[in-house]
């Protein structure tokens, strides 16, 4: 079985991100979505509401899982037999980025990266741009999928509030 991961912080999933697992669902007989703990970063959604956002957009993907992990992402694909990370490339500074973390990874456990070029619509998007814009009123709503949205806007006003 052809598995690969979408390794990334979600915090939160993006149309960006969301275009990314359809893509590589089509190419892998399972896809799993690893949402990264990083516990120096404290993020606006928790690991769990990242998953949950990401189990509900994804719930029309059948060989789409969710899952979390604390750690390096060779060590879980090791662990869960995963042979290709898949990642998204937006700009010429993601590009430096992810080929040294594809060679990284390549060079720590033989695991291959599959950049895909990303979908122009979303180049500009990113997780922090829209809580950035959301925090200040803007408008966001064509940027994450709708459970995203209501979710983010509820948060920041709860957080305000
Ligand atoms: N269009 C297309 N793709 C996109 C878009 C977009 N608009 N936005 C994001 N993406 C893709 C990118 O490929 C990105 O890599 C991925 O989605 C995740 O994005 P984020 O912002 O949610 O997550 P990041 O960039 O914070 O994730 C970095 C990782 C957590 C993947 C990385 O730090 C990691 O692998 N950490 C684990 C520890 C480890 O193994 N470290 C050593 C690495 S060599």
């Amino acid at each position: 079985m052809a598995r690969a991961v979408c390794p990334g912080s979600y915090d939160p999933v993006t149309n960006g991100h969301l275009d990314i697992i359809e893509r590589a669902a089509k190419l892998f007989d399972e896809v799993v979505v690893a949402v990264m703990i990083n516990k120096n970063k404290q993020g606006l959604f928790s690991i769990a509401e990242r998953m949950q956002l990401l189990t509900e957009i994804t719930d029309g993907l059948p060989n789409v899982r969710i899952d979390s992990w604390h750690g390096l992402l060779v060590d879980y694909c090791r662990q869960h037999d995963i042979a290709a990370i898949a990642k998204g490339l937006r700009s010429v500074s993601d590009f430096d980025y992810e080929l040294q973390m594809a060679q990284m990874n390549r060079e720590l456990s033989g695991v291959e990266t599959l950049l895909m070029s990303n979908n122009p619509r979303y180049g500009f998007v990113s997780s922090s741009l829209v809580k950035e814009v959301a925090t200040y009123g803007g408008d966001v709503k064509n940027l994450v999928p709708g459970v995203v949205f209501e979710r983010l806007t509820a948060k920041l006003a709860e957080r305000s509030s």
